[in-house]
């Protein structure tokens, strides 16, 4: 997602935190981010062009190698077997971000990477090697050029806001939350909720890699990774529930992503008012499963 996406999924998350996660959030984040996981959200996505943080750029998605819009399936030895996708990062900062051990910036960091991973982990076009994750895709939106992957990180989000939300993130974050609690998300909730165990390892997805560990350890070093200990992705276990929530978003590349009609603007067609629906529902879900990821590391249940 861009900007807006990702600070309201954090907005969501601040409205539902158990009171042990609620006070690490506020002290690890700090005056910086305002305390708030809204602020925090972005980043991930502020330093991934720094050269510090250049290593994390793949962390914010898993190529699915599948045929959208005839077939949609993601598997982590398939498509993550790199370990550096975002399936790894989020079984990698789950860990971290209750680690003891660790420093409160190196912590910080695992929570900031959270927040904004959980997010992408929900955009369609996160969880789709196909051309580039949409990047490749040119489409029209409201008289502009852009592309597929940016029409659903932000385009339609932005006119969303601007139609029905007074231009407001947190206008818009509001109403998902009001949604939520007595809306017509309130029946979908214990279903989004199917899956919170931040220890249960991923299942085996019946495809095998043929990568060896030579080829991972050159993917590695070809990596300009700054801090080795932030990656560490031989030591990480993956877990059930992003494998999970990654199918769930990658079905949408199936059911709708992939279904534009050639020649028309889509945010001035169908395409725009079935597709606001979706974003809107993922949006509010990973709000809604990062708060309750974050309630079962700190407060053991969610
Ligand atoms: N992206 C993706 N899948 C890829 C490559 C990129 O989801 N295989 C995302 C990351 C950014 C956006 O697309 O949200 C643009 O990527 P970049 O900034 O790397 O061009
Ligand atoms: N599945 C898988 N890997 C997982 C989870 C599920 O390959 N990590 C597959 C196995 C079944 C289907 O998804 O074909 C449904 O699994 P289940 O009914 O166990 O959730
Ligand atoms: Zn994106
Ligand atoms: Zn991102």
């Amino acid at each position: 997602w861009g900007a807006i996406g990702h600070e309201a999924v954090g907005f969501i998350a601040m409205e539902f935190l158990a009171p042990n996660a609620l006070s690490f959030v506020r002290s690890s984040l700090g005056s910086e981010f305002d305390q708030s996981l809204g602020t925090g959200a972005t980043w991930a996505d502020d330093v991934k062009s720094e050269a510090a943080f250049r290593w994390s750029a793949d962390l914010h998605f898993v190529d699915a190698e599948d045929n959208p819009p005839s077939s949609c399936s993601v598997s982590e030895s398939r498509d993550c077997g790199s370990g550096f996708c975002i399936l790894t990062a989020i079984a990698n900062y789950t860990t971290r971000v209750v680690q003891t051990s660790l420093s409160a910036t190196q912590r910080q960091q695992a929570l900031l990477f959270l927040d904004h991973f959980i997010g992408d982990i929900g955009q369609p076009l996160h969880v789709e090697a196909d051309a580039v994750g949409g990047n490749d895709i040119d489409v029209t939106c409201a008289g502009s050029r852009t592309n597929l992957h940016s029409l659903w990180d932000s385009g339609m989000i932005n006119r969303l806001l601007s139609a029905n939300y007074r231009n407001s993130v947190t206008v818009w974050a509001d109403a998902l939350v009001t949604r939520i609690q007595s809306g017509d998300f309130r029946s979908l909730t214990s279903s989004w909720l199917s899956c919170t165990s931040t220890t249960e390892p991923a299942r085996r997805d019946g495809f095998t890699t043929t990568r060896t560990i030579e080829d991972d350890l050159r993917g590695f070093l070809n990596r300009n990774v700054s801090d080795v200990s932030e990656i560490s992705s031989r030591a990480i276990t993956p877990l059930e529930c992003p494998l999970v929530w990654a199918r769930e978003s990658n079905a949408f590349d199936c059911s709708i992503v992939f279904s534009y009609p050639s020649f028309s603007d889509l945010c001035t067609s169908a395409y725009f008012t079935n597709s606001v629906p979706v974003i809107e529902e993922q949006i509010a879900k990973q709000g809604y499963r990062l708060a309750a990821w974050l309630n079962v590391l700190f407060d053991g249940s969610t």
